[in-house]
């Protein structure tokens, strides 16, 4: 401010000058006013514009009932394929194989042995949604790899895709510039780590951009099963790899294909537990009543977090995190995040028989297919939720 700075000078008690200066204060008070107004004006303009805009995009989305026939919705320049379905969408989600969600029996011996090929395959992500993936033998996530605390871990990689891979497991200790190398194609790469904390894992290709290789589905979850009497036996094991899925198509003519401006903005088209919309939906997880049930949820991401809920019951134990240590351990809660790039374990223990959906709470991951049932006394029937 000019008078603030005359107020300095010396010969400054003129009452003249502090009339003119009052008079110029007044002057610059009423012009920032006035330009505050403007910008408010502007802010709300701006605001008006994005609420259209949002409102637009909603009207899109409601031709879309129960995620069945194809439409688009814009979401500002994006277009949103969240839902696309063909019109046999439910005889296929009946015919797909579920990704086996029950965790596989630890490798006996000193060394647990794990070979994995990295390729690129059309694989579906949601009924009659293909996608151009760049992922695993059989798609993603990964194979789902059991070992005990303390096991060495040997880990193979080969690089049967068109471009360098690499792996980066977080249950190891390592120096990821000399573990998590680039694989150029057609090579193989090994390295150990010993599998010292105990835990569920995510592991990912590490190669740049790394955003793009794991929305592309290179990913998969390590369970480290820890030091037998630490955890209670569990009567069935199952692990969840969430993640989300940026295309730019619908996927059900040719195969979609990543869409990196989605990806950082976001908005995904679909959200998944073990790489397909809704599989245990169709093909439910099973437990008997009064069953321990543990799951073991790695969250992929690449970006988005999963809140990790059952509906009709309460987390009887809840080890969030996938810090096992059992005097972390928090009981009887409803809803707990597992963040990008980590793990979280749930038991539960469902004694009244029925269909219990686990979803991610944060909802438009359940309505971008982030949900599946467990069922509970093989009752008949199925639902959606
Ligand atoms: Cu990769």
């Amino acid at each position: 401010m000019t008078s603030s700075s005359h107020s300095t000078y010396p010969d400054s008690s003129s009452e003249a000058f502090w009339g003119a200066g009052a008079l110029l204060m007044g002057f610059l008070v009423a012009v920032l006013a006035f330009t505050s107004v403007m910008m408010w004006i502007d802010a709300r303009n701006a605001r008006d514009n994005v609420h259209s805009a949002v409102a637009t995009s909603t009207n899109g989305m409601a031709g879309m009932p129960g995620m069945t026939g194809s439409s688009t919705a814009a979401t500002g320049t994006m277009t949103s394929y969240a839902g696309a379905a063909p019109a046999n969408a439910d005889a296929l989600a009946a015919a797909h194989t579920p990704y086996p969600a029950t965790l596989p029996p630890l490798q006996p011996g000193a060394v647990a042995d794990v070979n994995l090929v990295l390729t690129d395959i059309t694989t579906q992500i949601a009924p009659g949604v293909k996608y151009a993936a760049w992922a695993w033998a059989n798609g993603a996530p990964g194979p789902i790899i059991h070992v005990r605390q303390g096991q060495l871990v040997k880990i193979t990689l080969t690089n049967k895709g068109a471009i360098p891979h690499s792996v980066d497991f977080h249950a190891a200790r390592i120096a990821p510039n000399k573990a998590f190398t680039d694989v150029l194609p057609g090579k193989s790469v090994s390295y150990t780590f010993r599998a010292n904390d105990p835990g569920v894992f995510m592991y990912h290709c590490g190669t740049k951009p790394v955003l793009m290789h794991i929305a592309n589905g290179m990913y998969g979850a390590i369970v480290v099963e820890p030091k037998p009497g630490v955890l209670p036996p569990a009567d069935k094991n199952y692990v969840l790899v969430a993640s989300e899925w940026y295309l730019n198509s619908d996927g059900l003519n040719a195969p979609a294909q990543f869409d990196m401006a989605k990806a950082h903005a976001r908005q995904p088209d679909w959200m998944t537990f073990n790489g397909y919309a809704g599989q245990y939906v169709k093909h439910p997880l099973t437990a008997n009543p009064g069953d321990l049930v543990r799951f073991w949820v790695v969250d992929a991401g690449p970006s988005l977090d999963t809140d990790f809920h059952i509906v009709g019951t309460i987390l009887d134990t809840a080890y969030p995190f996938g810090d096992l240590n059992p005097a972390d351990a928090l009981h009887n809660v409803q809803t707990v995040t597992v963040p990008a790039g980590g793990g979280g374990v749930f038991d539960v223990k469902i004694d009244d028989p029925g269909l219990y959906p686990f979803v991610s709470h944060a909802f438009a991951a359940v309505d971008e297919g982030q949900v599946g049932l467990l069922n509970v006394g093989n009752v008949k029937g199925t639902m959606s939720h």
